[in-house]
């Protein structure tokens, strides 16, 4: 490491950064956030707001972040507009509160975006790292998101040296950062386990204002444990792609799987290294979760390519004592390259993520509850959907112990429709929609998916709703969801009063 680097503490590298500039922070569901830097430049808005200065800041990552920043800033009034992902709830509050402008975006757009203008000057890339060698060169940490472009993008660079992650990450990183249209080359990768770039991000030594020290993990929340619904749910995966496996219609070696992060996604992928008619398989994926680490150890997983280890700390300790295990069975890609859909769609890979609802003709809500309050964002889940050999989303067929279901008879708002998803599974069981109608679809999502609570109530929607190609009464379609707003539970819903 050269010492001539110029290191400063965390306020005075938060003393640079202007009122109404635009960073692009590293962090990728928490993994490979800075700590410090944001913390202090919380404090430091506090401090100007206090003075009657105003400062809030434009912020993009790669992917949701923790405490320290997501939380920190927004606690602090210091966003002014945030993309492309979130799921901090302090954030979450005043972004539906309309006081941060949040703009929703695909996860494999965002650093093209940045490139190509579509979000203005990058003024700052502040990136951990955990170690630098001369002549600019940064290796990065436990997620690479779009910390690539940021850097090379960004008038001035800020380093967050986090002691935390160990130097010998080098090697773990694959960046590639494909070239600008009409000129791009067809990006080289041919396997999951392909390297096609370089182990480190080198940049001009002369952008580097600061580089500040740290020593703090990731903030990478634990699990609940695996419950009854999401055991069925992932049981009912896991013998959905053995059928598949059965019929021919998934090749004998397997294909790439991609998982959503959260509860059920770590159930689902259990639930299939559990299967004994599932071969050992890999992941092409923007997300290692701490469920993957004991498969890749056990041989189940035999290689994951992803943009982050959002691994919990004690988890995450774990690797890093065992570095050389993990070398050859995990590689490090920006978000551009794990979430693009040319191979997405060349690799074949098969899709898992969770919808909040999803409606009777397939329509799927990952995004907003009642059509109105943001939750996370759309994330990757869009950019894998679309494009996958097999694209599945899971969900519990009910939320807020039975009082909403998750299947409705038209989504509030959709972020992946009906030409996009295949399959969906409840605890219940699974509606195949490949090629069915939409008034197929309707039946089998309301007989396979839907909660038995719910299923009259839908079944007598669909028996006297408009006919047509695509069956729709717009007076009546969201009667479930204004029954909820008026008496918070879907099943008082009396279609009669709407059909009389
Ligand atoms: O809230 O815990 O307060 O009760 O939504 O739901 O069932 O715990 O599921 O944690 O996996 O989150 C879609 C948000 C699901 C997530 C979403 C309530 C429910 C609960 C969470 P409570 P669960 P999860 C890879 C891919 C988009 C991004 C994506 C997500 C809370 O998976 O953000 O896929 N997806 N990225 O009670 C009202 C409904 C509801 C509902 C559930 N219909 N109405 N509330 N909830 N259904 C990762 C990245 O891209 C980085």
């Amino acid at each position: 490491m050269s010492s001539s680097l110029p290191f400063l503490n965390a306020d005075e590298a938060a003393a640079l950064i202007g009122h109404d500039q635009t960073i692009g922070f590293s962090g990728f569901t928490s993994a490979g956030a800075p700590k410090e830097i944001p913390l202090a430049l919380a404090r430091r808005a506090q401090e100007e707001h206090a003075a009657g200065r105003p400062f809030k800041l434009g912020v993009v990552t790669g992917a949701s972040t923790g405490d320290s920043l997501d939380g920190a800033l927004a606690q602090a009034g210091a966003i002014a507009w945030r993309t492309p992902f979130q799921s901090h709830p302090v954030l979450r509050d005043l972004i539906n509160a309309e006081k941060v402008r949040f703009f929703d975006q695909h996860l494999s757009t965002v650093a093209q975006s940045a490139r190509y203008g579509f979000m203005g000057k990058f003024s700052w890339a502040v990136v951990e790292a955990c170690d630098l060698g001369v002549d600019g060169e940064i290796v990065l940490t436990s997620s690479v998101g779009a910390s690539p472009t940021f850097l090379n993008i960004a008038e001035k660079v800020l380093i967050e040296l986090n002691s935390y992650h160990p130097p010998e990450l080098r090697g773990f990183h694959d960046l590639f950062e494909p070239g600008d249209p009409p000129l791009r080359e067809p990006l080289p990768l041919r396997k999951v386990s392909d390297r096609i770039g370089q182990t480190v991000v080198r940049i001009d030594p002369a952008k580097i204002a600061g580089v500040v020290r740290s020593h703090r993990p990731d903030e990478v929340r634990a699990f609940k444990p695996v419950g009854g619904v999401t055991r069925r749910i992932g049981q009912n995966v896991a013998d959905f792609l053995a059928g598949e496996l059965r019929a021919g219609r998934i090749p004998r070696g397997f294909l790439p799987l991609q998982a959503g992060v959260g509860n059920i996604s770590n159930a689902v992928l259990g639930a299939l290294a559990d299967h004994p008619e599932i071969p050992d398989f890999e992941m092409f994926t923007e997300v290692v979760q701490d469920s993957c680490i004991p498969m890749l150890e056990s041989g189940r997983m035999v290689f994951a390519s992803s943009s982050s280890l959002t691994l919990t700390p004690p988890v995450m300790e774990g690797v890093y004592r065992n570095l050389d295990f993990f070398r050859s069975r995990l590689v490090l890609r920006p978000q551009e390259i794990t979430n693009h859909p040319e191979l997405i769609r060349r690799l074949g890979v098969i899709s898992l993520n969770t919808a909040l609802e999803v409606d009777i003709f397939g329509n799927v809500n990952s995004t907003h509850v009642l059509g109105q309050s943001l939750v996370n964002g759309i994330g990757g889940s869009g950019d894998f959907t679309r494009n996958a050999y097999l694209s599945i989303f899971v969900c519990p067929s009910t939320a807020k112990a039975g009082a909403i279901s998750a299947i409705v008879p038209l989504a509030t708002h959709i972020d992946h429709n009906e030409h996009s998803v295949q399959v969906i599974v409840t605890e219940h069981g699974v509606a195949d929609l490949r090629n069915t109608t939409p008034q197929e679809r309707a039946r089998l999502l309301v007989e396979r998916c839907a909660h038995p609570d719910y299923r009259p109530l839908l079944l007598d929607y669909f028996a006297n709703i408009h006919r047509g190609h695509t069956p729709q009464t717009l007076s009546t379609a969201f009667a479930l969801h204004a029954q909820y707003l008026h008496t918070r539970d879907m099943r008082h819903t009396s279609l009669v009063d709407y059909f009389r």
